[in-house]
């Protein structure tokens, strides 16, 4: 080590369940080298390829270093620069008006998973409540996931990922774990060696599938079904475990009758277009194997029906008394067990906010439709709707609104930065401190900055804070800094956090909360403490109180017959990170250019060959991208990897120009998949 080096421990906060710990090398104020922190046991000392050079991100010439304002159309992105106290001393003489005029209300708050760090993501809430602004709910991304979940389980805690390290048979159920959790790799690759088998369940051939012994390829949207029909060989072959039923289960009877009336193999192939042999195969697999481990991902509950389809394969594991053999389990996310104060942080307890909620996915709707009052301002932080929001040519409509005042706080220059009136610099998560819990296992982790805010940036804590005093607010909790609130999130009564010491956290290393390798040994955390494959709360809400297979609707061609007959899917890329790193060229020239994989049959259909440039649609729009004719995606399906900023596309028309802003059946969340588009050389 050269003598001006130091090495710092800190934290990854980017939105992934792997929740790195790293070592970060600092050669004369430098960030040089970015390493996986080997005593983490999930990260043990590697990192992905984006993070192992996000020096690339953190020294791009599209950083922001100066507060800017607007001097060109919005949309442009022309600006100039002012000072802090200029940019600040706006905000809140616009702010000040717009509440005396119309009430806090017509100002919005959009935020999303830019840094997964308590602090610098939450604790913006207490300004907003203070105002009385409207509150956003942050859907975009788990919320049918979780509530599917939780009908089911009870609670977002899974079985240790490491515990598949002893499985014999692992199931990964739509997620392409090598691009989206890579440290779960060594642990099949472990798993593996002594002799597993692994199942990959994806309508799209990926890194995962070179890892997995087989792939079934549903059709996107019937997964729920896919289930079901496995419920129906377990049940029929008599590979259930009926003392775990017995004695961990409720409502198993009508559960069997529904699926022996309804879930026949051969109505379900024709469903998911999965031959009934394969269906059976994986449910003699899943059912006769000592130690089954189920890992179930995100995309395939963002379609109408998503929570329906999480909620029904989280039944697999009870049926086979999963959790209770060695290397067996299910897991689909932590985030349940990091039970922090909350209220706190977000000033919910203090502020006990009664305004209107506006849900995110429906951005577009919220900025052109709404009155009493309209919203007049928008304020974004750690989240890029111009990109990631579904309904783009709406969003981006609303976003063009000359009477809307928009603040950006952004680390780079991206698409929503190019509508802002104020945009304010940003710094990442290596220029500031913060404390992290995971979605994918138990460890919490205190970041510290391994060099200082670039050039004029603030981070989110402090510019709120700046912001709270122009506006006159005198509570006290606007002076809290990082590490009170740190210390105020930790103030929870959850037993989980019962070996948790602050000082030691403080010290740098990962600290595993108190929870099992299995959360279930003593039970599930629904209304009856068992896992329902009957669900009273869902028959109370007039929902359906067992598993089903609801078939998704063809809302975007419903009025024009099948002119959109394909189903967009849209995996995120193993070099991209939501839109992180479409600010790093590297990363970029990686994805050589905006894709779409289509399947042979479908594409000579239709006159494409690989490399075509297509033009994609539906009825809410169209993007342009090149074809890549292949088999890796079924008839029927196209597959185009998220995500590219809209700025890097044709016409400025991103993929999420043909998504639709429709919520899913439980969760208010995002239906991000599947939907129905048709494609055209160009
Ligand atoms: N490299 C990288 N890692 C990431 C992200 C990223 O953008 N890039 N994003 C992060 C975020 S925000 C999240 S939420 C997570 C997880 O984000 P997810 O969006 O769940 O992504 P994956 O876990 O890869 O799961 C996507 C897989 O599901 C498949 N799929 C799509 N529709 C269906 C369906 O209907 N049924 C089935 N069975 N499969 C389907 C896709 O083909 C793809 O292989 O990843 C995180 N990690
Ligand atoms: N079509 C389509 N759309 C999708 C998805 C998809 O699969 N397909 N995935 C969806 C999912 S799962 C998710 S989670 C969302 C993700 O959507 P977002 O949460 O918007 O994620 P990013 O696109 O990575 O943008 C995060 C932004 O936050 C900024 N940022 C990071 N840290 C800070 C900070 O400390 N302070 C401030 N002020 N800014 C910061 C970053 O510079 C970055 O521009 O996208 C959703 N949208
Ligand atoms: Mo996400």
């Amino acid at each position: 080590m050269k003598t001006s080096e130091q090495i710092f421990k800190t934290v990854c906060a980017l939105d992934c369940p792997d929740t790195c710990s790293m070592l970060v090398t600092v050669n004369e104020g430098k960030v040089t080298r970015l390493q996986g922190d080997p005593d983490h046991p999930l990260t043990r000392g590697f990192l992905c390829h984006k993070v192992a050079h996000y020096d690339r991100r953190l020294y791009s010439p599209l950083r922001i270093l100066q507060p800017l304002h607007r001097t060109g159309e919005k949309g442009e992105g022309k600006f100039a620069p002012v000072s802090w106290d200029e940019a600040l001393d706006e905000i809140a003489s616009q702010w000040k008006k717009i509440i005396a005029e119309d009430g806090g209300e017509a100002i919005l708050p959009y935020s999303y998973g830019g840094s997964l760090g308590v602090v610098q993501r939450l604790v913006g809430h207490r300004l907003f409540y203070r105002m009385g602004a409207s509150q956003l709910l942050r859907t975009i991304c788990d919320p049918a996931a979780v509530a599917g979940w939780d009908v089911t389980i009870g609670k977002a805690v899974s079985t240790d990922l490491q515990v598949a390290a002893a499985s014999d048979f692992i199931l990964i159920w739509g997620m392409n774990v090598a691009a989206t959790s890579v440290h779960f790799v060594p642990i099949i690759k472990q798993a593996r060696a002594r002799g597993a088998e692994v199942v990959l369940v994806d309508p799209c051939r990926n890194r995962t599938s070179h890892l997995a012994d087989r792939q079934i390829m549903p059709l996107p949207g019937t997964d729920a079904a896919l289930a079901l029909g496995m419920m129906r060989v377990l049940i029929e072959e008599n590979l259930t475990d009926a003392s775990y039923i017995e004695r961990h289960t409720l409502g198993f009877q009508a559960l069997r009758e529904r699926v022996m009336t309804e879930y026949p193999v051969e109505r379900v192939s024709k469903i998911t277009a999965v031959p009934g042999d394969e269906i059976a195969e994986l449910a003699r697999a899943y059912g006769r194997a000592k130690g089954p481990f189920l890992r179930a991902g995100f995309a395939f509950t963002r379609h109408a029906h998503g929570a329906m389809a999480m909620r029904t394969i989280a039944c697999l594991p009870g049926l086979v008394g999963a959790f209770e053999r060695p290397g067996g389990g299910a897991h689909h996310e932590t985030a349940g067990a990091f039970e922090f104060n909350y209220d706190r942080v977000t000033g919910a307890d203090q502020f006990k906010p009664k305004t209107r909620q506006i849900n995110m996915v429906k951005l577009g709707d919220a900025l052109l439709d709404l009155a009493k009052p309209p919203v007049r301002s928008l304020y974004v932080y750690n989240c890029n709707p111009a990109a990631v929001t579904p309904d783009q040519s709406r969003v981006h409509a609303g976003l063009r609104r000359e009477d809307l005042f928009t603040v950006v706080h952004e680390q780079v220059h991206n698409d929503t930065v190019d509508y802002a009136d104020i945009v304010l610099p940003a710094p990442t998560f290596l220029e500031y401190m913060d404390l992290y819990k995971s979605y994918g296992h138990y460890h919490l982790q205190i970041g510290s900055p391994v060099v200082p805010p670039l050039g004029q940036s603030k981070p989110n804590l402090e510019v709120f804070r700046l912001l709270a005093r122009r506006m006159g607010f005198s509570d006290a909790c606007f002076d809290d800094d990082e590490m009170a609130v740190m210390v105020q999130a930790l103030d929870t009564a959850s037993p989980y956090f019962e070996p948790i010491d602050f000082e030691r956290l403080r010290s740098g290393g990962p600290e595993r909360l108190k929870v099992d390798s299995n959360p279930f040994a003593e039970g599930f955390f629904t209304p009856s403490g068992k896992l329902e494959f009957y669900s009273q709360t869902l028959a109370s809400r007039g929902m359906d109180p067992l598993p089903a297979y609801v078939p998704p609707p063809q809302e975007v061609s419903v009025s024009e017959g099948s002119k959109y007959p394909l189903r967009l899917i849209n995996p995120p890329s193993v070099h991209f990170l939501n839109t992180t790193f479409g600010a790093v060229e590297n990363q970029r020239a990686r994805m050589k250019r905006p894709e779409i994989k289509i399947n042979p049959g479908d594409a000579s259909q239709r006159g494409i060959r690989d490399g075509t440039l297509v033009r994609v649609s539906n009825a809410l729009g169209e993007c342009h991208l090149h074809a890549v004719v292949t088999g890796d995606v079924i008839p029927g399906v196209v597959a185009a990897e998220a995500n590219w900023w809209p700025k890097h596309m044709d016409k400025n028309a991103g993929l999420n120009v043909l998504m639709s802003s429709r919520l899913t059946d439980l969760g208010e969340g995002s239906t991000l998949q599947g939907n129905w588009v048709e494609i055209a050389p160009l």
